[in-house]
This record gives structure tokens, C-alpha cells and sequence, in this order.
């Protein structure tokens, strides 16, 4: 699962990056970065800590999620933009916005005004996707004289009477519904405007606490905002848990930055965690939800889902309450569960196969 991170220059993109990472990447109050980062942010979650606690496994293994952070954008050349062009394989966008005052970091616009940003950013990825439409409608146009298979006449049919229209009336593709068939047909056009995006607010410390829509951002569809301080929240994630808590609680947050951004990237990708437990290992699997029983095993390994016999399933929170996997059976917790079974965000599963 990959999140680019994308914004105008000097928006605190890198800053953010490097809390959601630890990495130490430059950040600069004048000078514009033209380098694209790319790292690994641990998906924090305390129901698998409370694994790690019973269990004690020799290997502790949460979720990750990659972030990429691109150089700023600059309105108007978004469609010849390589580095937006990056953007194109990634599952979801985050939009870092500029909330925050600083005389000396000059904002490419002129003023700081987080609305303004999201409309010009969701309009720059609406224009680099439009660019990718006509030319393949050009294409297709041209293609006609020797005939259209059906499967152009239909993508040419959708591209012409639903996504163009709706490029040109500046709507983000993510905010149109469409059917399985023609939603996969779109995938393959890595379209920007489709992902579903997550507006991160760098805001003063002071604000930190303060909802998105206390910026004056409102939330469209498929979309999802939080607000934090960049570069606080970089401090506190050098400080040991306990003198985190304090300066959250100062600040007036419940969880670092980085456990609300991580938090809001796994929602905004409608996936879930499922859980593995043992001696030698205790670990989180990311899968999307309503991914049945044999596939999510799948995600272990392709042979557990080859030769796939059931499932034994219990939930977390069952497991964590009484302690032990054998407990849980004598409660009759412990299902055992068939290929079709929908797996639950915290499901403990112990897959039995054979191949
Ligand atoms: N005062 C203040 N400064 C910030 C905040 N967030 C970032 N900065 C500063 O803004 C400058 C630019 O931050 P970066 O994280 O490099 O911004 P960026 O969006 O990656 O910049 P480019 O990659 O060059 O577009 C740095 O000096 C940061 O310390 C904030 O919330 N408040
Ligand atoms: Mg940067």
C-alpha cells in the first residue's frame, strides 16, 4: 500500500514525511526541494501491541504503509509535471495544506489559505488527468476508420459521456460513482483525480487541535482531513512514550500525528487488519475489507490459499480479554470458519491448508 504526499512547495510535506517515517530528509525554509523521497511508516496499533504482551514472540511485525513525497507542485504545469506523474501508481494521495504563519516561508501564492489550496491542488489534478483523457480519446477518434472492438467503443463511450463532462465541470473523479466494469476499465489510466485523497492541515501549534473544517476546508466526498503541526509533532516523535503523552495532552491531542495520519491513510483505502499470533512471531496483515477467508490467507502466502481448509478465527479483543487461545476455545470463541467467511478488522486467524 503506497500514499503519495503532494502539495504546493514549502507546505511542510517533507517535515511530514519524515515524522510519518523517521527518516531525516532535508526541509528547508527557503530553498525548494526538487527530490522525491520514498519510506516506510509502521501502522501503530495497540491491539497488536496487547499480542506482542501475551505472546512475547521472538518477531514483532505491524502494518506499514509507504509514503512518497514529491517536490511541490506549481499551478498551471501540473499536466507536463514528471513528479506529479509519480503519483500516478500510488492508492492514495495526501494533500499536505499550508495552515500555518511564518513571515519568512514565502507561500507560492502569496497568502496563507487552506480552502483556496485544496480547490487549486483538486483543479491542477483535474487538469493533468483531462491532458491523459483527450489523448486518448484523440486516439480512439483516429482508430474509428478501422473499426472499434467493443471493448474501445464502450471505454470510448465512457471516457466522452461521463469522465470528460465531468473533468470539464472541475469535479474530482473520486466524487463519481461508477460500476465495477467501468471503475476497472478507468484504473488503468492512473488517473490522479480518482484516488481518494487525505488533507492533511499543517497547522500553527497552537491550532493543532482544531478540526480541518476550523480552516475553512471543506470535505468533499472520499475524502478525509486531519489536522496537526508539523514540525511539533517531529519533536514529539523523538520523545519516549511517556513524555509524549504530556505534551499531547498540552497540545490537546489524543495521538501523535503519525498515528492519526497512518490511522486516516488505512481507513481512507477501505482496508483492514487481520492478526497472526505465536511463539515466534506476532503480526498484522493488511487486507481489503470484505476480503473473504481463503483470499485474505492469500496474503500470507499463495500456497495457504491454494489449499485452503478452513479457518480457525477469534476475535482480538476476545483474545486479549481471556488471555489464551485455549481459553478462547473453552468460551467458544474459537470459530472455525469456510473459504466464504468475510474477515473482521482484529480477527486472529490460524489458517489450516494443504498443498
Ligand atoms: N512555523 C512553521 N513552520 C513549518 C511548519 N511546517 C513546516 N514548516 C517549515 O517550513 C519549511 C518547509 O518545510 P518542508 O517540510 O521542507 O516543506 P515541503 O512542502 O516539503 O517543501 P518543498 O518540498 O520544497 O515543496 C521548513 O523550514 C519547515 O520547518 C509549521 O507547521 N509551522
Ligand atoms: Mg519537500
Amino acid at each position: 500500500m503506497q500514499l503519495g504526499i503532494l502539495g504546493f512547495p514549502k507546505s511542510g510535506k517533507t517535515t511530514l514525511f519524515n515524522t510519518l517515517t523517521a527518516s531525516h530528509q532535508a526541509t528547508d525554509k527557503y530553498a525548494t526541494s526538487s527530490q522525491t523521497n520514498m519510506g516506510v511508516a509502521q501502522v501503530r496499533d495497540d491491539r497488536l501491541e496487547a499480542l506482542r504482551d501475551l505472546f512475547n514472540p521472538k518477531r514483532y511485525v505491524p502494518a506499514t504503509v509507504q509514503y512518497l513525497d514529491i517536490p511541490g507542485i506549481t499551478k498551471g504545469e501540473s499536466a507536463e509535471s514528471l513528479d506529479l506523474a509519480k503519483l500516478k501508481t500510488v492508492d492514495a494521495l495526501v494533500h499536505v495544506v499550508r495552515a500555518f504563519a511564518d513571515p519568512e516561508i514565502l507561500h507560492p501564492e502569496g497568502s496563507v489559505d487552506p480552502a483556496r489550496d485544496v480547490a487549486t491542488v483538486d483543479l491542477e489534478l483535474i487538469l493533468a488527468d483531462h491532458t491523459i483523457v483527450e489523448t486518448r480519446l484523440e486516439r480512439l477518434e483516429k482508430a474509428t476508420k478501422r473499426g472499434l472492438n467493443p471493448e474501445e467503443q464502450r471505454e470510448r463511450q465512457l471516457l466522452s459521456e461521463v469522465i470528460l463532462p465531468a473533468l470539464e465541470a472541475e469535479k474530482p473523479l473520486r466524487e463519481i460513482a461508477l460500476d465495477p466494469e467501468d471503475e476497472k476499465r478507468l484504473r488503468g489510466f492512473q488517473l490522479l483525480s480518482a484516488k481518494p485523497m487525505l488533507i492533511v492541515i499543517d497547522a500553527d501549534e497552537t491550532r493543532a487541535a482544531e478540526p480541518p473544517e476550523a480552516f475553512g476546508v471543506q470535505l468533499r466526498p472520499a475524502v478525509r482531513a486531519v489536522t496537526v503541526s508539523a514540525p511539533i509533532e517531529q519533536e514529539i516523535s523523538t520523545l519516549s512514550p511517556e513524555e509524549q503523552k504530556d505534551f499531547l495532552a498540552d497540545l490537546g491531542l489524543s495521538a501523535p500525528s503519525l498515528d492519526r495520519v497512518t490511522r486516516a491513510s488505512y481507513d481512507l483505502l477501505g482496508v483492514i487488519s487481520f492478526f497472526t499470533v505465536g511463539e515466534d512471531e506476532v503480526r498484522a496483515w493488511t487486507i481489503r475489507r470484505g476480503t473473504r477467508a481463503r483470499e485474505a490467507a492469500g496474503a500470507i502466502h499463495s500456497d495457504i490459499e491454494r489449499g485452503f481448509i478452513r479457518a480457525e478465527v477469534v476475535h482480538c479483543d476476545d483474545l486479549i480479554r481471556l488471555k489464551t487461545m485455549a481459553a478462547c476455545r473453552d468460551a467458544g470463541l474459537l470459530r472455525l470458519e469456510g473459504k466464504e467467511y468475510v474477515m473482521k478488522d482484529g480477527d486472529v486467524a490460524h489458517f489450516r491448508f494443504n498443498v
